[in-house]
């Protein structure tokens, strides 16, 4: 399967991207009061949009936009158009809700089947999807692209690790998709099984949904019999799908005729360099039903638009994920962001408003333990009292974040103060 647009010239490229830039634009102005009035106080109509350079002109948006307008107030068609929504996590209680026409669905369909098809998948293959269904966008993601290109899909979803590891000897699995972690995790279960990975029939891992390393990648394919693709993709802009590694493994293709990267200096707004770090800001070009303009992705990547040297194709490769302008943190494949869990251990009065995030990765697998200071008051209190205290903590922040999570409590004033920005979080994961 080769897509045309993903072998455009880049002027060719440039001019797709500004019909369909002035188009959405127009659908945006005329549906969403979000963006009708960050046009009207700039005196802008979508019309004055006359090349790429313009859009530079126009706000960013980002979760907090959405937050702002939770939980429908983003969406520029009536809900008779709306055939999917889904959610990811937002910087406090509330989520981050996007959805999906049945145009978008298609869409979506397409450039994940471009992406599988992209590290070399095709309709032959027997596609085991471990990423989580559900409103994670993982699972269905996958599984529209895998439908589009023809390939078998085992839906599996997350977890399960012993009947992951059977079906995929039983059923011949050709591609897994899962998170890094979760492929070193199952390598090293594998191990512990007497099940010797090498020997598997599984040739391509495409693999995403939190940052790795290629330190990381060389591990997993010494320990499998497959290469491991990197796949980046976000739910503001559409999931998994975006962007992804072609054979070269050299950079990760977006593609471009549906998705607008700028990669921006996050201090001043300003275009970087090729080759140069900053923020990928993007523009959906087709979207229908929640379609963004110059989306703060907040992730940290450099671009390049050259022709890829492996494949021939010239949609630009962002690099790999190198790190984030915010302080979320990605936990066993889940966003979580310090500012939702503060927001529950305010609401709880015997404890002060100091704590600490300390993240390990056990066994390839993502702890994080929470470490709250009770009150002078309470501390005195018998064990049992603290314990249910602890218990209580636990479950309110594992329904807010949606993962397992272990709570310590600790002695008034043991947690270091700062005078400057406090450090809440202590990532202690290598990468
Ligand atoms: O993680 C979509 C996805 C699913 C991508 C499956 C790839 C595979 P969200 O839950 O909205 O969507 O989280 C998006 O995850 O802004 C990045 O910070 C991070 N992320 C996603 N892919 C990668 C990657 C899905 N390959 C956020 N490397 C993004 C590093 C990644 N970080």
């Amino acid at each position: 399967m080769r897509y045309k647009t993903e072998y455009l010239d880049l002027d060719d490229l440039h001019l797709l991207q500004l019909d369909r830039l002035r188009e959405v634009a127009q659908h945006l102005y005329h549906n969403v009061s979000y963006y009708r009035k960050a046009f009207d106080s700039l005196k802008l109509k979508p019309d004055d949009l006359r090349s790429l350079k313009d859009l530079t002109s126009l706000p960013l948006t980002d979760k907090e936009t959405l937050r702002l307008n939770y939980p429908f107030g983003m969406f520029a068609v009536p809900m008779s158009m709306v055939r999917e929504i889904h959610a990811s996590s937002g910087t406090t209680g509330k989520p981050t809700v996007v959805a999906y026409t049945e145009n978008d669905i298609k869409i979506w369909s397409e450039v994940m089947a471009r992406s599988i098809a992209c590290t070399g998948g095709t309709y032959k293959d027997i596609i085991q999807n471990a990423y989580g269904y559900g409103l994670f966008t993982g699972g269905l993601g996958v599984h529209y692209g895998a439908l589009e290109l023809g390939a078998a899909v085992v839906p599996m979803s997350s977890g399960g690790s012993k009947r992951q590891l059977q079906l995929m000897e039983d059923f011949k699995t050709t591609i897994m998709t899962m998170t890094p972690s979760y492929a070193v995790y199952l390598a090293e279960y594998a191990d512990s099984l007497g099940i010797n990975l090498k020997k598997s029939s599984v040739r391509i891992g495409i693999l995403g949904a939190e940052p790795w390393s290629d330190g990381m990648r060389r591990e997993i394919q010494s320990r499998w019999n497959m290469k491991a693709y990197d796949i980046y993709g976000l739910s503001e802009i559409i999931g998994p799908g975006v962007a992804v590694e072609c054979e070269g493994q050299d950079g990760l293709h977006i593609w471009a005729d549906h998705f607008l990267p700028e990669v921006i200096d996050p201090q001043t707004g300003k275009h970087v360099k090729d080759g140069q770090d900053g923020m990928l800001v993007i523009t959906t070009l087709t979207k229908e039903a929640t379609p963004f303009l110059r989306y703060a992705t907040k992730d940290i990547v450099s671009i390049s638009t050259s022709p890829c040297p492996a494949c021939g194709r010239t949609s630009p490769r962002i690099s790999r994920i190198k790190g984030r302008t915010d302080d979320m943190l990605i936990i066993r494949g889940v966003n979580v962001f310090p500012s939702q869990i503060e927001a529950v251990l305010l609401e709880i009065k015997e404890i002060e408003p100091h704590y600490q995030l300390v993240v390990t990765r056990e066994d390839a697998l993502d702890q994080l333990e929470v470490q709250v200071e009770v009150n002078e008051k309470f501390f005195s209190d018998e064990i049992r009292v603290l314990e249910s205290l602890g218990n209580r903590i636990k479950t309110e922040v594992e329904n807010i974040l949606g993962i397992s999570v272990k709570v310590k409590l600790v002695e008034p004033k043991s947690i270091a103060r700062s005078e400057g920005k406090a450090k809440r979080v202590i990532d202690l994961r290598k990468l």
